[in-house]
């Protein structure tokens, strides 16, 4: 199995996790979306998207996040990474998608990029974008978790879903932009739990082999500085 990964990316962070818990090895091609590998050739060949993460597997490219970590609940089922139970194992992915869907796409590096390159949004209004759009998602998140009798250590239950793979790598983004996680006590209790474990533990960014210190808001200008 091939990866293409990113330390950086949020998407690929997802599959790390799953991977992870599947105990799974994979062969990692790193591409910089930094220095925008991901828009040459051989790669828009691979994924006409231009995004990360990709999967190669068995003669198979699979792009997106959620359908790789899917293919690897149906080729690799053990551990589990969705309930038994139908309507759990929808409501594990009503939330994947929460994350996935409505909320990751309006924080994205291209999104960044074109609200300050095209849009003239300063880093202070860029910000704002960011912390809006993390407070409306993460509020709903909490939501559905106090609202559900089968939400335990992990978002279902007393074992990592999918749920879970989804929901550490948003809550790691919006701490690396300083948001106040102080209104979602029951995600950052399931965070605390799921990164105790050495799945979640080891596919943090700064774990990667490729990692470096990360850019900020508007690429090209670093955080890391302030
Ligand atoms: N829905 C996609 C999102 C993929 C995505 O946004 N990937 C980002 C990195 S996290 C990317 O490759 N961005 C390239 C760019 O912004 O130009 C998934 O879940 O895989």
């Amino acid at each position: 199995m091939k990866f293409y990964d990113f330390y950086m990316s949020n998407a690929a962070y997802r599959v790390r996790i799953a991977l992870n818990l599947k105990g799974l090895s994979v062969e990692q091609v790193i591409v910089d979306l930094v220095a925008d590998e991901h828009r040459v050739p051989w790669f828009e060949e691979l994924n006409p998207q231009r995004m990360l993460p990709i999967l190669e597997d068995d003669g198979l490219t699979i792009a997106q996040s959620l359908p790789i970590i899917e293919y690897l609940e149906e080729a690799y089922p053990e551990p589990a990474l969705l309930p038994a139970e139908r309507g759990s194992r929808a409501w594990v992915r009503s939330f994947a998608q929460s994350i996935v869907s409505d909320m990751h796409p309006l924080m994205g590096r291209r999104v960044r990029r074109y609200l300050a390159n095209q849009i003239g949004a300063t880093a202070e209004d860029i910000d704002g974008w960011y912390r809006n759009w993390i407070a409306a998602g993460l509020s709903g998140l909490e939501g559905m978790l106090v609202a559900r009798a089968e939400t335990g250590q992990f978002c279902h239950g007393e074992t990592p879903t999918i749920a879970d793979t989804c929901l550490v790598p948003q809550t790691y983004n919006a701490q690396r932009f300083g948001c106040d996680m102080s209104p979602y006590p029951t995600i950052m209790s399931i965070v605390e739990t799921c990164n105790g474990l050495p799945a979640f533990a080891d596919a943090v960014p700064e774990k990667q082999p490729d990692w470096k210190p990360m850019e900020g808001v508007i690429p090209g200008q670093s955080r890391e500085s302030k």
